[in-house]
């Protein structure tokens, strides 16, 4: 065999293993049955290859286990909060911390000191969580993404861009006091971990602070943008992830982050920002939902794993490692002509159930299905990311109808090789070429928030 490419590999070595169970099509037949067709409710043990989320899943470092030992876990002024204050103040830029326990953490509290009930908060897509805490601080999502975001078969390099048109309407329309604050998630995750550029976070901080209004990075996935952005975007070819991210979020005023995925540890996240006066509404909330503001219900040692993994993930090589290994699988499927959502994502796969199951209508759940049907085939765990997550308009009780219909192959960092994934790739082209044999779902029982974790469904 010849090679076409000069090949990659991972920039690691590894040192601990963890044996997975390779069970029989009967017994996932029988356990995906029990889970009432939710892969959220599989027992993580009956899973093979686990590529439910990217969330919390990574795989620490020596040198950020090493780090856990050193975690002063005092209740109050922890070393380690100061450690990771000032690598947030570094590679961020942001003034002031103030740690919370993980990413719905920081959005609770965000939401709740910056949402007036009645308000608006425009956003580059929703996310479950983001838009559940604005809601439930009495504001209401409108999303403003640009509308490629919504085709996965737009092939456009920077498809999480905020359409400026979008957001001055909406402006317009409601008056700028109306607007608490638009939020710019980088990449977004409900598009199919698609990148925004440096110039569009540029013209929304000018358009939005024009007329006042703060601009909020939901900064989750920031340091995978800054690499798109390093890779595609005129000028940038020549600088480091590091120097991009952090001009990246020069032109945000806070930020909400998730650090279980970026910062590559299983708990945590923050939220940040410049202005004094926030920080000081920020720091007496937190004491109420999470804890004290210099540990926001996460150990020292969570906290010093955070900071450590926050100088790992922001290096050129792992950055380069993590991004073409989510392309290796994308372009293995592709080679099998399976729909998916293009251009490939940040941390994710996500295939195109509305295409891949043409034959299920919407109502019945083709993602969801075919999430599950991965699952009996070989043990390969996604999730749903449609009509399902999507969940229900809260003022009409309608089911929202998402164009994105979506099943997500969400890679863990540093955890599975190439070859895991060819076992994936191998499964999904199988199904696919299978794919007239399934049937759609029916939904049996519907929690009231966040509806697509603890749902149950029957087969129909
Ligand atoms: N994302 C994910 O799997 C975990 C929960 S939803 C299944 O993708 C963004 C862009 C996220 C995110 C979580 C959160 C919330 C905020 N913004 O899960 O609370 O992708 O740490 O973060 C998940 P936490």
């Amino acid at each position: 065999m010849k090679f076409t490419q000069k090949p990659w590999a991972e920039p690691f070595k590894i040192k601990v293993v963890e044996p997975l169970k390779v069970t029989t099509r009967e017994y996932r037949e029988q356990a995906m049955k029990e889970a009432g067709y939710n892969t959220f409710l599989l027992h993580s043990a009956d899973v093979y290859i686990d590529l439910l989320t990217d969330s919390g899943t990574n795989a620490m470092s020596d040198n950020q286990w090493a780090g856990m030992m050193l975690g002063d876990e005092a209740y109050a002024g922890s070393k380690n909060y100061y450690y990771l204050e000032s690598n947030v103040q570094k590679y961020y830029g942001y003034k002031y911390l103030v740690p919370t326990h993980q990413g719905r953490g920081a959005e609770n509290l965000l939401s709740q000191c910056l949402i007036k009930k009645g308000q608006y908060v425009p956003g580059n897509m929703y996310f479950t969580t983001t838009r559940l805490h604005q809601e439930l601080a009495g504001g209401t999502f409108v999303d403003v993404i640009i509308d490629e975001a919504h085709d996965p078969q737009a092939e456009h390099p920077f498809k999480g861009n905020v359409d400026l048109n979008k957001f001055e309407d909406l402006i317009k329309k409601v008056g700028s006091e109306n607007v608490a604050y638009i939020t710019v998630g980088a990449t977004v995750n409900m598009a199919g971990g698609q990148p925004v550029s440096m110039a569009n976070i540029k013209a929304v901080n000018e358009l939005a602070h024009k007329h006042g209004i703060k601009v909020v990075l939901d900064a989750t996935r920031a340091m995978e943008n800054a690499y798109y952005i390093q890779q595609r975007e005129e000028g940038y070819q020549n600088k480091t992830v590091a120097e991009i991210l952090k001009e990246f979020a020069s032109y945000s005023d806070a930020a909400t982050m998730s650090g279980k995925k970026d910062l590559i540890v299983n708990i945590g996240g923050f939220v940040a920002v410049n202005d004094w006066d926030l920080f000081e509404e920020l720091r007496n909330m937190v004491v109420v939902y999470e804890g004290l503001h210099t540990y926001g219900g996460i150990s020292g040692r969570d906290m010093e794993a955070m900071a450590r993994g926050m100088e790992e993930a922001v290096q050129d090589d792992y950055m380069a490692y993590r991004i073409k290994q989510v392309a290796y699988l994308g372009e293995k499927l592709d080679a099998y002509g399976v729909p998916m959502v293009k251009p490939f994502g940040g941390h994710a796969i996500f295939l195109d159930a509305r295409r891949f199951y043409d034959h299920i209508p919407q109502t019945q759940y083709p993602a969801q299905a075919l999430a599950a049907d991965l699952y009996v085939d070989s043990g390969v765990r996604g999730m749903e990311r449609g009509i399902v997550s999507a969940g229900r308009n809260k003022e009409t009780g309608e089911e929202y109808m998402p164009k994105l219909e979506l099943v997500r192959l969400t890679i863990p960092r540093r955890v599975y090789t190439q070859s895991h994934l060819d076992v994936v790739a191998y499964s999904v082209a199988e199904l696919y070429e299978h794919r007239h044999k399934t049937k759609g779902l029916r939904m049996a029982y519907e929690p009231k928030y966040l509806r697509f974790f603890q749902a149950r469904f029957e087969r129909l």
